[in-house]
């Protein structure tokens, strides 16, 4: 008689380093319905959790935190403008309610190292170093833009600044990340690797195939799931058997962790953690980052798949609201350098839209340059 297999671990890899993984909270079930004292006492839960970790950095650090999201919220709130305007064309998604993932991410970069995320990358773009202008001027389709106005909102590029897209389809930058995290370690360097993606990606067999060849590889790739809790139109519970992504790294063992993606701090230290992980010891993360869009899909989205209370709820938990309340509360900032703060990114924000207005429009004899061909058979 065949003896009866142990049940599998959890995972070696958490074991071993103790990883401070949370298990996703158990209200995170979305419905119409709002308890407005839950609502108060689950802001000031949060609140307190980020008070505990401004406590642990300076002033300069957590001012530029927030004037980040700021800035990428603000030049967002431009875009959907200048979409409705009819300056920028095709398709266009933004980040707003996202901002926290990205801005706390990034904080706990080297800035040689690559991140690849996918098309709802406006933010991701800036904070790697990219400058509005050139960020808008993409958008408008002009000459002056990133891609030369070839690319548009989905097609943010600078392999100066090594942010490698910018990726329109789903999970399709999963596996060029691996890649890229395997070209770093076959060179020698510490550099690690930033995979940012949507909670629909996960059902992708790309997803599995990459976090299996990162971990036997030992390869440094931090693969960050921004669980919105929506595929365009389609909620994860419509869509997801295990709707637990962390877990999926088990399978893989592969280390992980939930994050409250509405803490920029949380987001910060849990990327600080995996950071370290992929510098000293080559090892991937998965990191399920929970978060919430308040705009839709993308800017021709008519939304009739959620109710506005749905989204009103989340936007209770408004990550930019949330760490202006913190940071004030601890004396960190007052009203003058919120002030200071919006009228600043209020100037960069024109000047981009000013950048890209007098931009020309790429000549026609660009059409064919940087358009990728078939050397074998000449086909475009
Ligand atoms: C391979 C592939 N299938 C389908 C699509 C169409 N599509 C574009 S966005 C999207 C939803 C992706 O949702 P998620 O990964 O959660 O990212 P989010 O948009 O929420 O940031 C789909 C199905 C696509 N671009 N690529
Ligand atoms: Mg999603």
């Amino acid at each position: 008689m065949s003896q009866k297999q142990a049940a599998p671990t959890k995972s070696r890899v958490e074991a071993e380093e103790q990883s401070s993984s949370a298990a996703p909270p158990a209200e995170t079930e979305v419905t119409d319905e709002i308890n407005p004292a839950q609502l108060s006492l689950d802001h000031e839960k949060l609140k307190q959790q980020q008070k505990d970790r401004i406590a642990k950095l300076d002033k300069e650090t957590l001012q530029k935190l927030l004037y980040q999201m700021i800035l990428v919220r603000r030049f967002e709130e431009k875009c959907a403008e200048s979409y409705s305007l009819g300056k920028i064309g095709g398709f266009c998604h933004l980040y707003i309610g996202q901002e926290a993932v990205a801005i706390g991410a990034l904080s706990a970069l080297r800035p040689d190292d690559y991140v690849l995320t996918s098309y709802r990358e406006h933010g991701h773009a800036i904070v790697k170093g990219m400058s509005p202008d050139e960020v808008m001027a993409e958008l408008y389709g002009k000459a002056g833009g990133c891609s030369s106005g070839k690319g548009g909102s989905m097609h943010l590029f600078d392999a100066d600044k090594n942010f490698l897209g910018g990726h329109g389809i789903v999970g399709g930058q999963i596996p060029l990340a691996t890649g890229v995290a395997f070209g770093t370690k076959y060179k020698g360097t510490d550099q690690v690797t930033l995979c940012f993606f949507g909670e629909a990606a996960v059902n992708q067999g790309a997803f599995h195939e990459s976090l299996n060849m990162a971990q036997l590889w030992k390869l440094p790739c931090i693969y960050i799931c921004e669980n919105n809790q929506y595929g365009m139109g389609t909620s994860l519970q419509r869509a997801m058997s295990l709707q637990d992504v962390s877990q999926k790294a088990h399978a893989y063992e592969v280390a992980s962790e939930f994050v409250d993606g509405m803490d920029v701090l949380a987001v910060r230290e849990a990327v600080q953690r995996s950071v370290e992980r992929a510098r000293q010891k080559y090892l991937p993360t998965l990191l399920e980052i929970r978060t919430y869009r308040f705009m839709g899909h993308s800017m021709s989205d008519p939304g009739n798949y959620r109710t506005r209370a749905e989204i009103e709820k989340h936007q209770e938990r408004d990550p930019i609201k949330l760490f202006t309340e913190s940071l004030t509360e601890q004396n960190v900032i007052d009203q003058s350098t919120i002030d200071e703060i919006e009228k600043r990114v209020r100037q960069e924000v024109e000047q981009s839209v000013r950048f890209a207005e007098e931009s020309p429009l790429p000549d026609p004899k660009e059409l064919y340059t940087h358009v990728y061909a078939n050397p074998v058979t000449g086909d475009k």
